[in-house]
């Protein structure tokens, strides 16, 4: 380890990784300055508290309530001057430029985190949680860290690249009960990652309780991929998560697959049928065979339907965004597939929040001023893939990428059936398997000729879930591909259209993987990384 540690040193920059005892402690994404400042370690102790009030002291409590499981020490948050002994949370505007800007010092004078907004303070604690020792993710204080809860000294001033830094997750495929969900969002949250894009709906099942048309759940939640039972979110469940969330920055963004992607909402209701005829529950993995009815004998139905949904969905969602699908509607005509796009983008401008599609939708030209487009397609876009695209920011939007053949990590890391997973997780349609290195190695500016860095929202990493049924396997696949994305989303991009510095990456990927051990998260250890 210690050859590593100096190989990494010694490429010099903004490496963020350094020694800390015998280990290697990185930061992932890896943060705009970093820098050791050599001096005496800070160290957290039974006599430490958290110094910060109003704004400031929610954050310091979210940080405070895991880190006293882990120390079993008392942590109070209190108000008035910090001490050398006291981690500091301070808003100040002068600390950096946005919301989740964010400086930290640590040193023999104390820690402190300042930032011009709660939001970048949250990001700081998750520079503050990775610069500890690793224990200092469990559930009980039963195991202390040899050297101490020690941070070493440093510098750092920080703040994302994008605004828009996404984990997706299918939990139409596979049913992921509230306490996987928020076991999920704590992990995407050390990487800063700020949105929670749930898919919440598809043909396998209908995941979210919806008053006005109760059998959504009742027969359309009762399956899911592979006959394994169902399941869905009453709304109390789904306030925990969005609240829960919230807590660490992260916004909630609820996706209601439409047109296509419907069995389940079309099993439990005839009348949304062209045919008024309701089409048995599908529990298998093809895409493309299901589609609301746009003939206009259905259209009081389909308007009811979709102003219900995304009233509903809306009022218990409190950040700006609604996904409404458009994906791969391979069985609703070109025609049908406009008039129904132009219907459901209105229906959610209706309820007032920004609406985000994928890709497929910019074919509409109708598009509701600043619909938000999401790329799916690979790093080198293929048919009108781009051009589907650019049509979002013609009208006013903007574009979240997510590349299938880096981003998507539902698909195969090696194609090796001998793998861990015993071959059976993920797929390969995305020009799969998708290594580490792959998942590192794209700039997001790159992709889509004629999109203007300024018109990138920003990055998404979703994980489809066919073939994923319980949360070790999605934390498999999930981990550690996610933490490329994430750095790709958060940290600037290299000087001069350089290519991302990958030893440095592993080397800090080694240090994370130390946190996602104490969690049990159970990760791919991927060839090509130290692992500790
Ligand atoms: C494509 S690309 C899908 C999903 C599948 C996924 C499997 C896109 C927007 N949709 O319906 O689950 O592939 O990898």
């Amino acid at each position: 380890t210690a050859s590593l540690v100096a190989a990494v040193l010694a490429l010099g920059g903004c490496t963020a990784t350094q020694e800390n005892g015998d280990a290697v402690t990185g930061i992932i994404p890896a943060p705009v300055q970093f820098e050791l400042t050599h001096g005496t370690p800070f160290t957290v102790t039974d006599e430490t508290r958290f110094v910060a009030s109003g704004d400031a002291g929610s954050v310091a409590e979210t940080f405070a309530a895991q880190a006293r499981l882990a120390t079993g020490f008392d942590l109070p948050v209190v108000s008035g001057d910090a001490e050398a002994s006291d981690i500091a949370l301070v808003i100040d505007a002068d600390a950096g430029t946005g919301e989740e800007a964010y400086t930290l010092e640590s040193g023999a004078d104390g820690l402190r985190i300042a930032a011009p907004a709660a939001a970048g303070l949250f990001r700081g604690t998750q520079t503050l949680r990775q610069l500890l020792p690793a224990e200092i993710e469990r559930a009980d204080a039963s195991a202390a860290p040899a050297g101490g809860w020690t941070v070493p000294a440093a510098s750092v001033a920080d703040a994302p690249r994008f605004a828009y830094r996404g984990s997706m997750l299918d939990v139409a495929r596979h049913f992921f009960p509230v306490e996987e969900v928020l076991d999920h969002i704590d992990r995407i949250a050390m990487l800063k990652l700020n949105v929670l894009h749930l898919h919440l709906t598809d043909d396998q099942g209908w995941r979210l309780a919806i008053d006005a048309w109760p059998e959504l759940t009742g027969i359309g939640a009762s399956t899911s991929t592979g006959g394994e039972g169902g399941g869905f979110y009453t709304k109390d469940d789904y306030r925990r998560i969005v609240e829960y969330a919230a807590e660490r920055f992260v916004t909630v963004v609820p996706e209601i697959d439409l047109p296509g992607h419907t069995n389940a909402a079309l099993s439990a209701y005839p009348e949304l049928n062209c045919d008024g005829v309701a089409p048995k529950p599908y529990e298998g993995i093809e895409v493309g065979f299901s589609s609301l009815c746009a003939s206009p004998e259905r259209a009081e139905a389909t308007d009811r339907f979709l102003a219900d949904v995304m009233g509903e969905v809306a009022e218990m969602t409190p950040g700006p965004w609604l996904h409404v699908g458009g994906d791969e509607s391979l069985a609703t005509s070109e025609a049908d597939y406009l008039d129904l796009v132009r219907r459901i983008t209105a229906a959610g401008a209706a309820t007032g929040k920004t609406v985000i599609g994928w890709h497929e939708m910019g074919s509409s030209r109708e598009l509701p001023t600043g619909t938000v487009g999401q790329y799916w397609d690979f790093v080198a876009p293929r048919d009108d893939a781009a051009e589907l695209t650019t049509s979002f920011v013609e009208q006013g939007g903007s574009v979240i990428l997510s590349p299938a053949d880096v981003a998507y990590l539902d698909m195969k890391y090696s194609d090796d059936p001998e793998g861990p997973d015993g071959g059976k997780l993920g797929q390969l349609w995305a020009d799969g398997p998708t290594t580490l290195e792959e998942a590192y190695g794209w700039e997001p500016t790159s992709i889509v000729p004629g999109l203007a860095a300024a018109d990138i929202l920003g990055v998404e990493a979703p994980v489809w879930t066919e073939t994923l049924g319980t949360s070790a396997e999605l934390e498999f696949m999930v981990f550690p591909r996610i933490a490329a994305i994430a750095e790709i989303a958060w940290s600037p991009a290299p000087a001069g259209g350089a290519a991302r510095d990958e030893a440095s990456f592993h080397a800090r990927l080694a240090s994370l993987g130390t946190h996602l051990d104490a969690l049990g998260v159970e990760y791919r250890k991927v060839d090509g990384v130290p692992w500790v």
